[in-house]
């Protein structure tokens, strides 16, 4: 089935100005449409902008439980048509379909953890210096957001960004990633009918380079949260803070798993398998990089590969598939070029490094799950974010070698190390300079009720998701209130 998909301006479904479209196609068999898109332009985002500025004032007066309410019943919508919307995604954006229903649950889970955020939204009382006065900091939303989205969770990191911004009482224009635009859609329809006013929530499909800038960069958006490419996030956050706009980016990764030699070996194969071709390495937590003690270096190599190449390529909603596409002609060949990069640097190519394309495969973007060994540290492809199913495995001297291999890259998203050791555990986690760290268990995987997002290249201003710093910290501003009621001028620091 093709879908008509439109925008959402104003509560209503409209077709793109321009009348120009583009079409959504399913990466593992590009005979599939899945859609056919607004490919909308200026116009479109002003009127869009117009309808989250109309909606503003009212909104942001409701009470937050109130918006909370509206939350949580999408989040029931939500939970009925998991199924619906997971194998959406498995379709539209190829991981294979437990994880599609992993994607649509962590969006599940944003939307009753914000939905109850709606009763919390806390901010402190503290006692004046002064007699018959009170002091408060409560927090506001910030305005109107621009939240700009990729394609790797279709779902789930869209739904970081809605329910935060909104249960804050921001009104939002959601500009989804062009590969993954009716997921983006369903998600919308889904909310709204939850029974969101008119406004509050708009959607405007089309490319980030005809409009994402032009939206990030609009004088009435009051604030941007971007999830994407470093490049990308870079240049919004330079442009955002020249104007005086709130921006927050997420951006790449090149994490590592640590394999010490107490390490269970069985545990830290399946941790390096999941989180090097889970999600077909597309992941912003992707574990691209194994670092391995000298001592157990052979032997993990060899049941790592071994376990690798029974992985199977293949159509996501198969149950014999374990991994699926990458997204696109522009990845795939971004990838392909990253396993010559290897060959040219001499890691030593030991599984894998070709696109597949047997069979059923033939029309879609596969790519073998790869692995490299003996890479050195400083080669390219254990600097750089690959975004595929390639894994480099390095060999460590020892836990403070690793680490130090695991923090020399520009990026610092995720890491992990697998030992038995108690005292090297708390090592690691003292000394691996990354957002987020796993002990025992692989890179991916990151709960919503922590912030999420990482250090240097990997992320700018506040993190996502919940708990103290997370995303409402994004998504409102402090207000400090002094109520005096003491009948006479008090001076501060100055009367006693
Ligand atoms: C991402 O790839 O941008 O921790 C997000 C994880 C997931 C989220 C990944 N919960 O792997």
């Amino acid at each position: 089935m093709i879908e008509k998909v439109k925008n959402f301006i104003d509560g209503k479904w409209v077709s793109g100005i321009s009348g120009k479209t583009f079409k959504s196609i399913n990466p593992g068999d590009t005979s599939d449409t899945i859609g056919i898109v607004p490919r909308s332009g200026q116009k479109d985002i002003e009127a869009a902008v117009t309808a989250a500025c109309k909606a503003y004032d009212k909104w942001r007066l409701t009470p937050a439980p109130r918006r909370g309410e509206i939350i949580l019943r999408a989040a029931e919508i939500l939970v009925k048509r998991k199924q619906e919307l997971g194998t959406l995604v498995t379709r539209e954006m190829g991981k294979v379909l437990l994880e599609g229903l992993g994607d649509v649950q962590e969006a599940i889970d944003m939307a009753y953890y914000m939905g109850s955020e709606g009763r919390r939204l806390a901010g402190e009382t503290v006692p004046s210096e002064l007699p018959n006065k009170d002091c408060k900091s409560i927090r506001v939303p910030i305005g109107v957001f621009a939240l700009i989205t990729p394609w790797n969770f279709p779902t789930a990191i869209p739904a970081w960004k809605i329910f935060p911004a909104l249960v804050s009482g921001n009104t939002v224009v959601f500009k989804p990633s062009s590969y993954t635009p009716v997921c983006a859609t369903k998600l919308v329809e889904m909310i709204a009918q939850a029974g969101l006013p008119p406004g509050v929530l708009n959607l405007v499909h089309g490319t980030g380079e005809e409009i994402g800038e032009y939206l990030a960069s609009h004088p009435k958006i009051d604030g941007v949260s971007f999830t994407g490419s470093t490049a990308v996030g870079e240049k919004l956050a330079r442009m955002c803070s020249a104007l005086d706009k709130e921006i927050s980016c997420e951006m790449g990764g090149k994490n590592a798993i640590i394999v010490m030699d107490d390490a269970r070996l069985d545990l830290a194969v399946e941790g390096a398998i999941w989180g090097g071709f889970g999600t077909t390495g597309q992941r912003c937590t992707a574990a691209s990089r194994v670092i391995v003690h000298e001592a157990v270096y052979n032997k993990f190599l060899k049941v790592f590969t071994n376990t690798a190449a029974k992985l199977r390529l293949g159509n996501g909603l198969l149950k014999t598939t374990d991994v699926g596409p990458v997204i696109n002609e522009t990845q795939m060949n971004k990838v392909l070029n990253y396993i010559d990069i290897g060959k040219r640097e001499g890691a030593k190519l030991i599984i894998g490094g070709k696109a597949y394309r047997k069979g059923p495969c033939s029309k879609g973007y596969f790519i073998e799950p790869t692995i490299f060994a003996d890479v050195k540290p400083r080669m390219r492809i254990a600097q750089e974010e690959i975004f595929g199913p390639i894994v480099s495995v390095t060999k460590a001297k020892g836990l403070e070698d690793a680490i130090k291999i695991v923090n020399d890259v520009p990026y610092g998203l995720s890491a992990a190390i697998y030992t038995q050791d108690v005292n090297k555990s708390a090592i690691a986690e003292r000394d691996l300079d990354t957002g987020l760290v796993y002990i025992n268990a692989s890179t991916i995987g990151a709960e919503i009720q922590l912030p999420f997002g990482g250090t240097k290249k990997s992320g700018l201003g506040h993190r996502e998701a919940g708990g103290r710093g997370g995303a409402i910290d994004m998504f409102t501003k402090w207000k400090v209130i002094y109520r005096d009621y003491s009948g006479r001028l008090q001076k501060a620091q100055i009367d006693k």
